[in-house]
């Protein structure tokens, strides 16, 4: 097949998704191409045979900001005019599955190929801002007028359902997130000191302020069992200024490492007892996941999808959104008893190998793609 994919050049989260799906795909023999307006992370650091288009426009004295989702569109239609796609993937609503839309129409206009248009819906792109009112109908005209609609978990879609009127006329299919269990996978060594990990984008979802707050209450207690503990803090974005004043307030600086944006993630989770995540919102929590076949348990709230991932008291352990005394009670029990948490984390790694193992998850996209575009194929995969 020939696929071309959308997808927003970010560190974590749907770029990386789309970057995986886009390399794994193009190892399996089909033809890819990956648009964005920036290089994603993933992509720069392999040399899989994906085809990178970067489409970034010019600025002009009359635009705001420079429209480079208009570029990506005019380099598609640019591609399809020469090699035709048979598929296009959108990967988050705004402003993908728009422009993937408005290319759909055209190279209809212009006579060319058909090509069928898949979005993946992600989160955030629902729950924050496919929900704000200045973008909603936008979004709702992205769920109904794709060819299929994906959701990283049931819960997303149970949430698209609830939270937009018009149906996705194909129903919205259920495909996980996946993890390449060669590159998370455990290092057979722990850190020296029990250490907690988090990574993320540091936005107001992930609370990290609250988490580094947390992490103040569980040190008070440890301490006083005569143990200790480390965090370790990966990502930048924009409370990480808040995170490291409270570590400040709270005196344990010694004790909290801000590492920022880094590309050797594996190396990072696989050492560490603990990966932490005490988001308000979380579709998925592909962190989690790629924390959970580096064999590390996983300490998170219960929102979202992240029960679909993390099942809690075998691969790690779930808390209530509000419940800070929990968590921090949780930090206690999982930092200080390194056996029972390596054991979870153990388990951790079977629950990734067995439900979200990249080769098997990237066959359900491919057999959508399929059922797409076959010549006997009708209007739903
Ligand atoms: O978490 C973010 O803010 C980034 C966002 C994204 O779209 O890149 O992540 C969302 O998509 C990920 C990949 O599907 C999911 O694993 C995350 O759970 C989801 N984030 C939220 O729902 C907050």
């Amino acid at each position: 097949m020939r696929v071309g994919i959308l997808c927003h050049p970010t560190y974590g989260g749907s770029g990386v998704v789309a970057s995986e799906l886009a390399l794994t795909l193009a190892g399996n023999g089909h033809s890819v191409h990956l648009f964005s307006h920036d290089v994603p992370p993933r992509l720069e650091r392999s040399p899989g045979p994906v085809e990178l288009h970067v489409a970034q426009g010019s600025p002009y004295p009359l635009f705001h900001s420079t429209p480079h989702d208009l570029a990506i569109m005019s380099r598609i239609l640019d591609l399809h005019r020469v090699e035709p796609l048979d598929v296009l993937h959108a990967h988050y609503a705004l402003p993908h599955a728009i422009s993937a839309l408005m290319v759909r129409s055209a190279a209809a206009s212009a006579g060319l190929p058909p090509l069928k248009v898949v979005t993946t819906l992600h989160g955030t792109d629902i729950t924050l801002v496919g929900n704000d009112p200045s973008y909603a109908p936008l979004t709702q005209y992205a769920i109904t007028a794709s060819d299929a609609v994906t959701a990283v978990s049931e819960d997303l879609a149970a949430r698209t359902r609830a939270n937009f009127e018009g149906p996705a006329p194909c129903g919205i299919h259920v495909i996980p997130n996946f993890v390449d269990l060669d590159e998370f996978k455990p290092s057979g060594d722990r850190a020296d000191v029990p250490t907690a990990i988090h990574i993320s984008n540091f936005r107001r979802v992930k609370r990290v302020p609250w988490m580094v707050e947390a992490f103040a209450q569980a040190l008070e207690v440890l301490d006083q069992q005569g143990k200790t503990a480390e965090l370790i803090l990966v990502g930048d974005g924009p409370q990480l200024g808040e995170a490291r004043r409270i570590a400040r307030d709270k005196g344990i600086c010694d004790r909290v490492k801000f590492l920022g944006l880094r590309n050797v993630l594996p190396e990072l989770l696989a050492p560490a007892d603990l990966f932490c995540l005490a988001s308000t919102e979380e579709s998925f929590g592909l962190s989690a996941l790629e924390a959970m076949a580096a064999g590390t348990a996983v300490l998170g709230t219960r929102v979202g999808g992240v029960s679909e991932v993390v099942e809690h008291g075998i691969s790690g352990q779930l808390v209530e959104v509000d419940d800070q005394e929990g968590f921090a009670a949780q930090l206690v029990q999982l930092l200080g008893d390194r056996d029972r948490t390596a054991a979870m984390g153990h388990a951790a790694r079977e629950r990734a190998t067995a439900r979200f193992d990249r080769r098997d998850v990237v066959q359900s996209y491919e057999k959508l793609y399929q059922g797409l575009i076959a010549p006997s194929a009708g209007p739903c995969p």
